[in-house]
C-alpha cells in the first residue's frame, strides 16, 4: 500500500510510543526518514485470492514458477510477507519489485526464524550484459554476518560465472577480484525477533544499518552503476518481511 511521507511523518512519535508500550523496548521501529523521494512502500496488509500459489500483489513477482515448479513460496499472512523455500526448488526464492534509482535507500523490517536463515537485497539491471542475470550489488543479512557485495565488477562478471558454471578453476586475478569486491562483517542478528534494516547506496558506497546501528559501509566501483532497476529479495531458506520502503535519492 502506498504511504506518502507527509502522512507518515506526523505519526512517528505516536508509533514509537505505541511500540514502546506494546513491546517494553525503547527501540523505535522507524528511524529518521532518508532524504529523497519515496517511490514505493508496502505494509502487506492484504490477502491473496487463494492460498495455493504465489500472489503477493502490489507489483511483486516471484521465481516460484520457473525455479520451484510453481509451488507456493511466498505467503501474505498476518500483515507480513512470509518467504519460504519449497523442497523442490532448485534456486533461492527471489521476490522482485521495480526500484529504479542511481542512489537510494531501502528500509524494511525482517525476521529470521532459524540459524542459517538469511535475507539478501540484490539490486539488478537486467540490461547490463557484462554480468550474469543483471546482478549489480547485494546486501546480505545472515544470523552471524552481514555481507556487502559488488557483484558487477566481482563474482557475477561473465568470465567468472562461465568458469564457475563449468566447474573450472579461477585465475589468480579472478580470485583477487572476488576477494576485493566484497566485505564480510561478523555480527549476530538474533532469530525470532523483528529487526529494522536500512540499506543505502550512494555513489560507490553501500552502507547497512540494523536496528539503527551502522554495521559498516563498503566502497567498490560496481556499486556506482548508473541504474539499479530491480530489487530482488533473495531468500535461501526462510524469512519474513514487512514495512518495506524504497527511496530514490537520485
Ligand atoms: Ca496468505
Ligand atoms: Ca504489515
Amino acid at each position: 500500500m502506498k504511504t506518502s511521507t507527509s502522512l507518515l511523518l506526523p505519526t512517528l512519535p505516536v508509533l514509537c510510543i505505541a511500540i514502546f508500550l506494546s513491546q517494553g523496548s525503547p527501540s523505535c521501529a522507524i528511524a529518521a526518514d532518508p532524504e529523497g523521494e519515496l517511490i514505493f512502500s508496502d505494509d502487506f496488509e492484504r490477502n491473496e485470492s487463494q492460498e495455493t500459489t504465489d500472489e503477493p500483489g502490489n507489483g511483486w513477482t516471484t521465481n516460484s514458477q520457473s525455479r520451484a515448479k510453481g509451488h507456493k513460496q511466498v505467503d501474505l499472512k498476518d500483515g507480513t510477507m512470509r518467504v519460504f523455500i519449497h523442497p523442490e526448488a532448485d534456486h533461492a526464492v527471489v521476490v522482485v519489485h521495480d526500484s529504479v534509482f542511481t542512489d537510494g535507500v531501502v528500509k524494511l523490517r525482517f525476521l529470521l526464524e532459524a540459524p542459517g536463515d538469511g535475507l539478501g537485497l540484490d539490486f539488478a539491471d537486467p540490461t547490463e550484459k557484462s554480468v550474469h542475470a543483471g546482478h549489480i550489488l547485494a546486501a546480505r543479512i545472515d544470523t552471524d554476518k552481514v555481507i556487502f557485495q559488488d557483484l558487477k565488477t566481482g563474482s557475477m562478471r561473465l568470465d567468472i560465472q562461465e568458469l564457475r558454471h563449468a566447474k573450472k578453476p579461477l585465475s589468480d586475478e579472478q580470485k583477487e577480484v572476488i576477494r576485493s569486491t566484497q566485505k564480510i562483517v561478523r555480527t549476530k542478528t538474533d532469530i525470532g525477533n523483528w529487526h529494522d534494516l536500512l540499506v543505502k547506496i550512494s555513489g560507490d558506497e553501500l552502507s547497512i544499518s540494523i536496528d539503527g546501528k551502522e554495521i559498516g559501509s563498503f566502497h567498490s566501483p560496481g556499486i556506482a552503476h548508473s541504474a539499479k532497476k530491480l530489487l530482488r529479495l533473495a531468500v535461501p531458506h526462510n524469512a519474513v518481511v514487512d514495512d518495506i520502503q524504497i527511496w530514490r535519492i537520485k
